[in-house]
This record gives C-alpha cells, structure tokens and sequence, in this order.
C-alpha cells in the first residue's frame, strides 16, 4: 500500500438512508434536520463520512433514485438551507458528507427527458436511448431491473425509450459527449458547495454495447440480460470524469459496480487508474441466491466456506494495489444480522457484534449502515401490504400474480428474507412513538421490537452492539496494522468459524468469528500463547479450545 495513507483508507463511512432516518416536522418521513439532530450521536459513534442516499427532487418512483433536478433538494427532505446547514454542522464536527451520485438514469419527469420526447430532432433527445424497434418489438430482449421490458413505446414521438430500471427511470447516453458534460458540470457544482464526494448508482452499467445487442436468455424468461455492466468504454468515461472533475478535489469515491471480480475491482478502483477510489462488489451478497434462477428471491443461507473465500479473494486479490469496501448491509438488502448472523433475541447481539468483527478487521473502508450499529433486524413483514419498494411489489406480480410461478406463501418467504424494505424501516430511536422517528404515521411500519432495540437503550447499555461498534471504530483510528496490514485466511475449509490473520511490521493479529448457535471445539491454543493479548471480544474470559455461539474475538499474537 502506498506510503502515505489517503484520509478515506482510515475512515469508517454510516449511511444514512434519510427517508427512514428522522422526521422532524411530523409527516413521517425523515428529513435533513432530523440527520443534523443527530451529528453528535455519529460523532460519538466514531465515524467518519456520511453517505446519504439520493436528497435531490424526485417523484420517487424509486425512493430518490429517479431525480428530476439534480440540483434541488426534495421537499419531502427539506431545503437547501438545511442541507448547507448539516454540511457545515458536520465539517464543524469534523465529519465528512458524500453524496450519492445517480447518473445512469434520470427521472422521466427531469427537463432533459420532458424535452428528449417532445421530437425527434432536438438538441435532448440523444440524451437518451431512443429507438423505433421492429414494429410492435422491443428494440431488444433486455429486461428491467424492475420488471418488464426495458423498452417504454413513447407515443409522442413513436418510439420507445431504454429503461433498465423502472419505466420513470429513463438511461442516458453516455455516448453523448454534451451529456457527459451537463454531469461534470453539476458534479463540480456540489463539490463547490464543500461535499466531499460521491457514491456512484451502477456506474458501470453507464457503457452500453454498441448497438444495444439481444442478451442471452435469463432462466424462466423471455428477456436477456439488460445489466450491461463493464460496458467497452466504462473506463474512458471513468477517467474522463477524473480528470474533468475529480481529481480537482480531496474526495472519496465508491462505485457501485454489480457484476465485478477483484480483477474488474484493479481498473475501476487501482491506485494508478485515475478512475474511483473504491468500488461496492456484491459477490458475498449473491451467495444465497436462489439456485433456481430466481436470483435474490431466495430464503438460502450463505454458505460460510464460500462467504470466505469471495472476501479472502477481494482482500488478497486488491492488496496494495487497490481498495476494498467493507459492508454487510445498505438500502437495498436485509439486515446483516438476520441474514448472515441470527436475530432471535438469545443471539442477537452476539451474532451483531460477532460480524461487527469479522467486518471491521478486514482492510478497506468499512460502511455501517443506519441502525446496524444497534443491531436492528428484519422486518419480518407478513403482509403484502406492509411493503412499499417498487422491486418487491413488482416481483410479487410478476413471479405470484402474472406467471404463477410462486405461490403466495412462498413469495411472502421470499419477499421476508430478501425485501429491500427489511433496511429501510425507520431508524429505532427510543421507545416513544414510532421508535422517536416521528410522531406523524411513519411512511412505512416502525419493527415492534425498537421497545428492545433502540438507540437510547444502547447508549445506556455498556454492553450494547453500539459500544462494541465504537470500540472496533477506534481500533481501526489507531492501530495502522487495520489499515495496512496483509491478510491470511485459516481454516479456509472450516464451515462454521471464520479465522483470518492480519499482519504488519511484524506484528499478528488473529480474528475469530463463530458463525453458528453451536459451541464448537477447535485447537485454537496453538495460537493463543501466554503472551497473546485480547483487544476485543463479545464474551469474557475465552474458554481453552472453546467458542461459544457467535463467539468473536480478535488477540495480538505478537
Ligand atoms: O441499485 C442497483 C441495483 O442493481 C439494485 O436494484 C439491486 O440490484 C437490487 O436492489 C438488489 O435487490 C442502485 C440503488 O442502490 C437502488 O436503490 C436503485 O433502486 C437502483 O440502483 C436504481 O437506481
Ligand atoms: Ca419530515
């Protein structure tokens, strides 16, 4: 790793998913004041940046991910006055904000699609991917994120236009060199304002295949594969937005690039690239799939052998050479502790702080979600009414209701286990009305267990999951073994303990994490000599050659 270390590669990021955050002018959505209430609660956390998720005017087709002004701040979330009143309460706290940068798609309500559609021939209108198909034919087989087509008929101009997510979330056209330029041109402008940078929606999907090509058939399906990702000019378009912009800040940046190996990782994220500074990959997230090409509509495990394995690779496969992102949950998945640990209440905090540790002692910046540090769980929604999320209601019509492909029982299954509703469930502030989130009808339903789980019972509790997230957070501020050290995976074949070593100038660190409600006998005093020293751990004294259910704990070897 390079000498001198970037501010981002010690940082630890929370996202902040503001819909579900806190309300404060009681209509039950959460809002920029309610994040600027709480700086000190970060504060104290220990953490570094805020992510927050899309805050700019949208009809929120898709939550904030189908912006009609990139430069206005939605009502629902306030104005811009309270948006450059959280930026200077959090740079005077000493915490940084990155922005969520959504430049794929836009809405079909922004002035540049509004215009596109009105003709042919005007100066917008190759702002997109717009195509007369064969007759009553899609122009390809690509099929929407969200269901359908990725082909919209537009009457007006009698064409259809691309759309790999929902129909209101037009593509645009990256070939297009003047749209390139109204993106660096509002880029730079938030970077004016003082944001520390961005966090980029699928941003390797912004190259399409020229021509836009049928893709091979999905399992179940008529369509092909509309998630174009690592398309033949990602990279130009990368480092011409470097170039142009971000290379004239002291920023962080982290793609979201669904679909990337550790290979793909070293040219979107490589020190020597001038692209990004990061990347989000989703192979650990993929793992419990379902094996019947119904991709995340799954109620599987993730296999721990194989969990290892996806991270040992991105750890050794980026070592000095690039940069790892380190999540186990965000807006669009479950909770990390009912889906990778164990949220029945005799385990829960265990198995929360147990992959709070596996997590945070991996190298890379590590992003905690809202409410992840409290060890917030699932929703466990048993309704279909109690979803809201454009992905889970489409897919229920789509896989229940038009192809009858699930039962209704089944899909609910599936809809508790993978519904990206599980993570935006309001955050669980105190045990007042809706969790102290609001005291308005929240947009979506409050989980009843925020009377256990919530952040004011976390602070009174020495022993809670937060104070154990503050105390990896400072080991990570001070020891630059955390930062910089190599990684080695133990036991690789091991299915229940996940066992890795850090080193660095000579010094070992050992990270044991068991995965299972088991308590399990491994030879472990092979490793934990007289002078080994325990920096953290979620149980007391360590037990000889014992770890008890979702026992953690990391020792200095020497
Ligand atoms: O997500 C990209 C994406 O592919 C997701 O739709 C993901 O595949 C899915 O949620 C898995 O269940 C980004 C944003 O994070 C997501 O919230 C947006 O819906 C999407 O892009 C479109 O902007
Ligand atoms: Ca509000």
């Amino acid at each position: 790793m390079a000498a001198t270390i970037k501010w981002w590669q010690q940082a630890v990021v929370y996202q902040v998913y503001l819909r579900s955050f806190q309300d404060t002018n009681h209509d039950g959505i959460g809002d920029l004041k309610g994040i600027t209430a709480h700086l000190d609660y970060l504060k104290q956390l220990g953490i570094d940046v805020i992510w927050l998720n899309p805050i700019y005017r949208s009809p929120n087709d898709d939550n904030g991910y189908d912006i009609s002004d990139y430069q206005q701040i939605a009502a629902d979330f306030g104005t811009m006055a309270d948006f450059d009143e959280l930026l200077q309460a959090a740079h005077d706290r000493g915490l940084k904000i990155i922005m969520d940068l959504v430049v794929n798609h836009t809405s079909d309500e922004h002035p540049w699609f509004k215009r596109s559609r009105q003709d042919r021939t005007n100066q917008y209108r190759d702002f997109y991917f717009w195509s007369s198909g064969n007759g009553k034919k899609a122009p390809n087989n690509w099929d929407a994120a969200f269901g359908g087509s990725a082909w919209q008929y537009d009457e007006q101009t009698q064409q259809y236009y691309l759309h790999t997510f929902s129909t209101k979330q037009p593509d645009l056209n990256w070939e297009n060199p003047t749209l390139r330029e109204s993106v660096y041109t509002m880029m730079t402008w938030w970077l004016n304002k003082g944001v520390d940078g961005f966090r980029m929606d699928v941003i390797n999907q912004i190259s399409k295949l020229p021509g836009l090509p049928d893709g091979p058939l999905k399992p179940h399906s008529q369509f092909g594969d509309a998630r174009v990702t690592n398309g033949p000019r990602v990279h130009e378009f990368l480092q011409e937005m470097n170039q142009e912009v971000l290379s004239q800040f002291d920023i962080m940046t982290v793609g979201e690039t669904h679909g990337v190996t550790p290979a793909d990782a070293l040219k979107y994220a490589g020190a020597d690239q001038h692209e990004l500074d990061m990347v989000f990959e989703f192979q650990h997230l993929r793992l419990d799939n379902s094996q019947h090409g119904l991709g995340k509509w799954s109620t599987r495990k993730t296999p721990l052998v194989a969990l290892k394995k996806v991270i040992s690779d991105w750890q050794v496969g980026l070592e000095g050479r690039a940069w790892n992102s380190l999540f186990w949950n965000n807006h669009d998945t479950p909770r990390a502790v009912s889906r990778f640990g164990d949220d029945r209440p005799a385990y829960r905090v265990r198995s929360a702080k147990m992959l709070a540790t596996c997590l945070h002692l991996l190298q890379g910046t590590p992003y905690i979600y809202q409410g992840e540090e409290l060890g917030m769980t699932d929703a466990h929604f048993t309704e279909l009414a109690s979803y809201r999320d454009i992905e889970s209601l489409n897919a229920y019509r789509d896989l229940v209701t038009e192809r009858q492909l699930l039962s209704p029982a089944d899909m609910m299954a599936r809809l508790a286990a993978r519904s990206r509703d599980n993570s935006r469930t309001p955050m669980q502030w105190d045990t007042e009305v809706n969790a102290g989130f609001s005291d308005a009808a929240p947009w979506l339903t409050v989980n009843p267990n925020y009377r256990q789980i919530n952040a004011a019972a976390a602070l009174a509790d020495p022993d809670s999951v937060w104070y154990y997230y503050q105390h990896l957070i400072q080991l990570r501020h001070q020891y630059p073994l955390v930062t910089l050290g190599s990684l080695e995976l133990l036991w690789a074949d091991d299915p229940q303990v996940f066992l890795y070593a850090r080193q660095w100038e000579g010094r070992t660190w050992l990270v044991c994490c068991n995965f299972t409600a088991e308590t399990l006998s491994r030879p472990l005093d092979q490793y934990l000599t007289p002078t080994a020293k325990c920096l953290i751990s979620n149980y007391g004294e360590q037990q000889p050659n014992k770890l008890r259910p979702y026992e953690d704990w990391v020792y200095q070897l020497a």
